[in-house]
C-alpha cells in the first residue's frame, strides 16, 4: 500500500512542500513513483518522515537529521519510533514533550558514528547535553551509546574508526562544558586521573564536567598517568580526594599503592570503572578507599569529601 504526498502530509502533520523539499534536498522521500512521476510513500517511508520530523523539531539541523535517518534500516526506524511511543510518544526518560527519547538519541548516535558522520554526531551530543541534565544525559544516552559502540566493535560490525570519532567528538563537547564553568576556587581540589595503562577517560571527563558545573575545582590529569606523576600531583595539590578510573582489568598486585603510600595526610581514593577488583586493600591507614559504580554516586562522594561529610560509616584502608 502507498500514499500520495498530500495524504502523507495530512498523516504526519507536515506541509506537502516540506515533504517535497526533504525528498529533493535530503533524500528523505518516497521509495516509489507512479507512471506519471507522482510520489508514492510506503509505511516505511512515512516512518522515516516521522523520525526526521522528530529530530528536526528538537533542533538537529535537517541535513544532519537526514543523515541519521538514512543510516538506520527500516527495523531500526520502527524500533526507534516504538520506543518513543512506549515512553509516551515524546521525551522518554527525562525528555520534554516535543523532544526525542533517550534511547532514540542513543541509537542515532550509534548510527551517526557508524556512518562516520561528524556533523550529526556533534549535533546529537549537543542535543543530549542541552535536553537533559548532564548526569542524566550520561546515564541514559551517552553511556548506553558508548556501550553499544563497544559491543559492535567487539563483534566486528563497526570499525574502530567509528569508536575513535565518537569518543573524540564527545571529549570536545564535555570539555566545552568544563571550559564554560571552570573558575579559580579556593580550597584543595579533587585530582582526577586514569590508571597508568588506561586510555579510556570519557567517564572521568564526564565527572570533571559535572564537578565544574557544580563549582567544584579539579585537576584533570587525563589518561595513562604514570603513578609517580599522580603521586607528585597529590603531594603538591593536597586534594580532598583522588578519583581513579579503570576500564581495563587491573593487575592482581596493584602497583599504584606502592607509589602512593606512605602518605603524610589522609586522603580518600575513589575508584570507578569495571577494571577495579571488588576488594581493594590499600596498605596505609591514611587512605580511605571508596568504590563507586555510576556518575551520580561519583559526584556525590566527591561532594561529600569537599563539603565535609558524615564519614562515620567509612572505614580506613578498605573498600566501603
Ligand atoms: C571509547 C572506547 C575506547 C576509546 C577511548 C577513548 C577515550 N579517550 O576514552 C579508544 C578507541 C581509544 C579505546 C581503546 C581501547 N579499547 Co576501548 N572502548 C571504548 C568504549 C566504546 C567506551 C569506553 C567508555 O567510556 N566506557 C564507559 C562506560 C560507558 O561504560 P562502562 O565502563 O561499561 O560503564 C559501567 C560502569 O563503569 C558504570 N559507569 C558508567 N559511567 C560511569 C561514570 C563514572 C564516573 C562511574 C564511577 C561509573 C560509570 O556503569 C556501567 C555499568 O557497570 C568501550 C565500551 C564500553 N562498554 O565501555 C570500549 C572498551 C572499554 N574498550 C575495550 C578495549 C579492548 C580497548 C583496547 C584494548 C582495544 C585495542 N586492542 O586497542 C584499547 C585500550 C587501550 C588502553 N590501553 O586503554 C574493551 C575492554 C574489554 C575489557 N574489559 O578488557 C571495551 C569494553 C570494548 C568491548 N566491548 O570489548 N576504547
Amino acid at each position: 500500500m502507498s500514499w500520495s504526498v498530500g495524504a502523507v502530509a495530512r498523516r504526519v502533520g507536515l506541509p506537502a512542500p516540506t515533504l517535497r523539499s526533504w525528498d529533493r534536498r535530503y533524500g528523505i522521500g518516497p521509495s516509489a513513483r507512479t507512471e506519471g512521476n507522482h510520489r508514492r510513500y510506503t509505511a516505511a517511508d512515512i516512518g522515516r518522515l516521522r523520525l526526521m520530523s522528530r529530530l528536526t523539531a528538537t533542533g538537529v539541523p535537517a541535513q544532519a537529521a537526514s543523515e541519521v535517518v538514512r543510516a538506520l534500516d527500516d527495523d531500526a526506524v520502527a524500533h526507534r519510533l516504538e520506543a518513543d511511543a512506549g515512553s509516551g510518544g515524546s521525551g522518554g526518560s527525562g525528555g520534554d514533550e516535543a523532544g526525542p527519547s533517550a534511547s532514540g538519541t542513543a541509537d542515532a548516535i550509534v548510527a551517526a558514528a557508524a556512518a562516520l558522520d561528524a556533523v550529526t554526531l556533534a549535533s546529537l551530543y549537543r542535543l543530549a547535553l542541552r535536553q537533559w541534565e548532564l548526569t542524566t544525559a550520561w546515564r541514559e544516552v551517552l553511556a548506553p551509546a558508548l556501550r553499544e559502540i563497544g559491543r559492535r566493535w567487539s563483534d566486528g560490525s563497526l570499525g574502530v574508526e567509528s569508536e575513535h570519532l565518537a569518543s573524540e567528538l564527545l571529549q570536545s563537547e564535555l570539555r566545552a562544558v568544563v571550559h564554560a564553568h571552570r573558575q579559580r576556587l579556593p580550597g584543595p581540589p579533587v585530582v582526577l586521573a586514569t590508571a597508568d595503562n588506561e586510555e579510556h577517560h570519557l567517564p572521568l571527563l564526564a565527572l570533571d564536567a559535572e564537578l565544574a558545573r557544580r563549582g567544584i575545582s579539579s585537576i584533570f590529569l587525563g589518561s595513562r598517568v604514570p603513578p609517580s606523576a599522580m603521586v607528585g600531583a597529590v603531594r603538591r595539590a593536597r586534594p580532598h580526594a583522588l578519583f581513579l578510573w579503570a576500564s581495563l582489568r587491573r593487575p592482581t598486585s596493584e602497583p599504584l599503592w606502592a607509589e602512593l603510600c606512605p602518605l603524610d595526610r589522609p586522603i580518600t581514593v575513589v575508584l570507578g570503572g569495571p577494571g577495579w577488583p571488588d576488594n581493594v586493600d590499600v596498605p596505609d591507614p591514611l587512605v580511605t578507599v571508596q568504590r563507586v559504580h555510576d556518575l551520580d554516586s561519583a559526584v556525590q562522594v566527591v561532594l561529600d569529601e569537599v563539603e565535609g561529610p558524615e564519614r562515620s560509616s567509612v572505614s580506613k584502608g578498605r573498600v566501603v
